[in-house]
Parts: C-alpha cells; structure tokens; sequence
C-alpha cells in the first residue's frame, strides 16, 4: 500500500547499457517474496540439477525451467528439450513471471521457457551468447533474486571491452534489439548481500520465445 492507499507501485525507468535495459529495483520486496514463493512449486514439481557442459564439465550452477521448453545440456550440447529429466513436462510459468514479461517485453509474443538458474555463492557463468532461439527479434528478459551477481557485458564476437554492473535481488533486464547477440556473463556473487533467500545464494530466471 502507498501513501494514498492503493498498492499500484511507481516503477523505475531503465537504465541503457550496450543495449541492455537494466530495470533496478523494479519488484518490491513483498513481490520477490511471492515470487520465490511461486518458484518453490516450481521446484516442487521439477528439482534443480547440474548440467553437464559439451565438453563433460558440470556446471557451477544448478538450474530447471518452466514453460513448454525447458534449457538442457549435456555431452551431446546446449539445446531445448520438452521434459525435465526425470521424465515429466516442465510446469507453467507462473502467471506473475508472464506479468513481469508484459510490462516489460515490449513484444506480443509470450515466453515459452523461464529458465530457472540457482548460484551458490561460489558459482559463476561464462561469457556466453543465448543464441539457442530461432526468433531474435524476440527479447530475452531476465528477473534477479537473492545475493548480487556482477554482470558483464561485452560484444557480438568474443573478446573485447566489456562493462560490469551489479545485478541485485529484483532487478530486470531486457535484452533486445541490437543487444541481442551480445555476449555476458555472471563473474561472480557477492554472498550474503540479501536476506530474500535463508540459505543465500542467486537465483536467475530468464525468459525466452524459443520457436
Ligand atoms: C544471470 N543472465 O544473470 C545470467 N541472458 O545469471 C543471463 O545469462 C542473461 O541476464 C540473457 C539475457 C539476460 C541475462
Ligand atoms: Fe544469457
């Protein structure tokens, strides 16, 4: 609730970079709370695991999806699969993720993955490009929760200057347009910078069209 005793929220403009919007502090805290808690039914109905990189590395960080795809990897690559390992479909995205995906997409198309990525605290990503989609005209959105994770940014090829910022607990970024193929990566997680999560840790959800 406001001062003026209905609970519509004043939500920050976005700030540019390299193309990236970046949405600081766009969920309340009351509304990072619902939405852990819309993810742990997520989770209830498909665990976290480790995948495997290409070339047989276990990944840092732990992940599973929602939505008709579901982000896969294992020896034999990176691709979208339609069930979860253990063999079921991947739950719905939960109808305040698509909310968040509306009010900031800019796009009439709805997300058909939210990949659902935990970090440890000692966990990282590689500079990577999220070019697993056939449809780059469609955005992909991502939505922080938990410890800040420092956020970089670099260039369409590998290699080359790159800008860092802090992702922190209720952030979103939108990256469209001629970010699209612009490759980033999380360096690192600031442990026990937010009190969202009692065993810390970051959580990532990105949302992506896929077909
Ligand atoms: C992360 N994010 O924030 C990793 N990808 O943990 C991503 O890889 C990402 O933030 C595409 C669009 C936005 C992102
Ligand atoms: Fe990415």
């Amino acid at each position: 609730m406001n001062e003026s005793g209905d609970n519509s929220v004043i939500r920050p403009a976005p700030v540019e970079i390299r193309g990236f919007r970046h949405y600081a502090a766009w969920l309340t805290r009351d509304e990072q709370a619902a939405l852990l808690a819309d993810l742990r039914g997520v989770l209830a109905a498909a665990p976290l695991f480790s995948p495997i990189t290409p070339s047989g590395k276990p990944m840092s960080v732990r992940m599973t999806s929602a939505g008709r795809f579901g982000w896969y990897s294992d020896r034999r690559g990176y691709r979208y699969v339609e069930q979860h390992p253990s063999g079921v479909d991947w739950p719905p995205i939960p109808d305040r993720i698509l909310g968040i995906w509306t009010a900031v997409s800019g796009v009439v198309r709805a997300p058909e993955c939210c990949l659902i990525n935990y970090y440890p605290p000692d966990a990282k990503m590689g500079m990577h490009q999220d070019r697993d989609e056939a449809d780059f005209t469609q955005p992909v959105v991502s939505i922080s929760l938990g410890d800040d994770g420092l956020f970089r940014i670099g260039n369409e090829t590998r290699g080359g200057s790159t800008q860092s910022l802090w992702l922190r607990s209720g952030d979103v970024m939108v990256m469209g347009g001629a970010a699209r193929l612009r490759y980033h990566g999380i360096d690192r997680i600031a442990p026990d910078t937010c009190a969202l999560m009692p065993k810390g840790g970051r959580i990532n959800l990105t949302l992506r069209v896929v077909t």
